[in-house]
């Protein structure tokens, strides 16, 4: 099997060596399905792997815009449409200046099965561009996205593709790119999720990310007759997916340590309680402003630069920036004070390493693809009611939201767990997201 496995990511290297978080996010799936594979006669020989690390289509493209003292900037657009077996291609968008093609491929591929995973009909893309929002003006950013759907548009649709926000692509940036499809299209559509809730959002999206993190968590824990009650929790992050994490464990019980950004976290051992979480909401979302200026108006709180907060002890950790912020050592500090969970809420936060780590410590641990999934599936719910022309109520959402977390858990129990009992989420997360999209392109065939 391990000849298998080598062989097979041997060939993924050859075509793809100097792309090495896509390497990263394909050997985890690798080490997993294969086996599978191997054990499942209708997927010998198909070389169905083989074909789903491979992009249907990459579109890269220039975007030029013109900034506020009439300067012309340059910048890479990019939209990868991974797999549409089961749906319409259907991931994020993210600005940010690390994004090349290695990140936003790895996102697509991660998306694939976690899209599958969700139950709803929705192939797996992603996309974005090195475009830095921060320190722009509302009216640059306002330029950029709609250079950027200038070009976008003719690769997308409400049939063929659905973009959404991930990291620097929230509420605003989605207005922009939206305001231009349809100006360019002559077409209300549902072709962007995350929209404002007058002009075709769904109620409940924007917490979706963070809140069904949080149900997965409480359902991980369930399995050992615990809950959210009294639980120490610290979070990375303060963006949306960190925010309305914070929020569910409020909701829940538990009491939220820290935050961070990319310059540091907040630790503050009284916790962060509603009051200070809408204070953090209306510091990062309107005033774009900076974690650290938390300790300006909380002193029961202290500011750590540069580090990251896996060093606080915490009974469930949740990870919700971005790609490896925990390694090996983190992940060793958390078992050793105790830690319990560990659920991702941003996706592939924990290197390889990590995983290795909690898995020999046996504690409860969850892949992106599975607890952060809650986003996508309630973009998978905008999509049905702009098809509907109708809006659910938040209740409606909510619960369809949770009843999905619990799905997917469902899932990776049914194709995770070991002998001994314990869940190998990874395992069940992988396997079960694959044999859907498998078993759809078994059945369109050689394509
Ligand atoms: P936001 O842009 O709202 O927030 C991102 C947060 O992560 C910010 O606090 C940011 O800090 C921090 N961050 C970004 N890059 C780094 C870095 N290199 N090092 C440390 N901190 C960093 O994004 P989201 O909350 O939407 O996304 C967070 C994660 O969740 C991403 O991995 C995303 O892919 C994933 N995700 C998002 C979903 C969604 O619906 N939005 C759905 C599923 C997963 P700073 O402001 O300093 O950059
Ligand atoms: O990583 C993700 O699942 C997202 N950024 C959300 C994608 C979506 O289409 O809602």
């Amino acid at each position: 099997m391990e000849d298998k496995i080598k062989l097979f990511m041997d060939e993924v290297k050859t075509r793809n060596g100097h792309e090495p978080e896509f390497i990263q996010a394909v050997q985890e799936v690798a080490e997993t399905v294969i086996p599978y594979i191997a054990k499942h006669k209708i997927y010998n020989g198909k070389n169905i792997l083989l074909r789903m690390v491979e992009p249907e289509r990459l579109i890269s493209f220039r975007v030029a815009w013109v900034d506020d003292k009439g300067d012309i900037h340059v910048n890479r657009g990019y939209r990868i449409q991974m797999n549409s077996a089961i749906g319409p291609y259907k991931g994020g968008l993210r600005f940010h200046p690390s994004v090349n093609a290695s990140i936003l491929k790895f996102l697509a591929f991660e998306q694939v099965f976690k899209n599958s995973l969700t139950t709803l009909p929705m192939g797996g893309g992603k996309g974005g561009s090195d475009f830095d929002p921060k320190g722009k003006s509302d009216d640059e950013v306002m330029r950029f996205c709609h250079a950027f759907m200038l070009e976008l548009n003719r690769h997308i649709g409400p049939n063929t593709d659905v973009p959404a926000g991930d990291i620097g692509v929230g509420a605003r940036e989605i207005g922009f790119l939206f305001g231009m499809y349809k100006k360019i299209r002559n077409e209300f559509t549902g072709v962007l999720t995350g929209k404002g809730r007058s002009w075709g959002g769904s109620l409940i999206r924007p917490e979706a990310t963070g809140y069904g993190t949080v149900y997965f968590a409480n359902s991980m824990l369930q399995t050992q007759g615990k809950d959210f009650k009294g639980k120490t929790v610290t979070i990375s992050g303060s963006g949306n997916v960190a925010q309305f994490a914070a929020e569910k464990v409020l909701h829940l019980g538990g009491k939220v340590l820290t935050l961070s950004d990319s310059q540091g976290y907040i630790y503050d051992k009284e916790g962060i309680d509603e009051e200070k979480l809408a204070f953090v909401m209306d510091l990062k979302n309107n005033k774009r402003g900076r974690i650290s200026e938390y300790t300006e108006v909380y002193t029961s709180a202290t500011f750590h630069k540069g580090v990251n907060p896996w060093e606080v002890k915490c009974d469930v950790a949740l990870p919700c920036a971005t790609q490896n912020e925990l390694d090996g050592e983190d992940a060793k500090t958390l078992i050793k004070n105790g830690c319990i969970c560990v659920a991702e809420g941003a996706n592939m936060p924990s290197t390889p390493e990590a995983i290795h780590e909690f898995h020999q410590a046996k504690i409860l641990f969850a892949p992106g693809k599975a607890s952060n999934a809650g986003g996508v599936a309630t973009s998978g719910l905008e999509m049905s009611q702009n098809s509907l022309r109708i809006s659910w109520s938040r209740e409606e959402v909510d619960s369809r939201l949770k009843d999905i977390m619990s799905d997917i858990h469902d899932s990776c129990i049914a194709y995770g767990k070991e002998d001994d009992g314990y869940c190998n989420y990874v395992k069940g997360a992988n396997i079960a997201g694959f044999v859907k999209v498998a078993d759809a392109m078994l059945a369109q065939g050689v394509i």
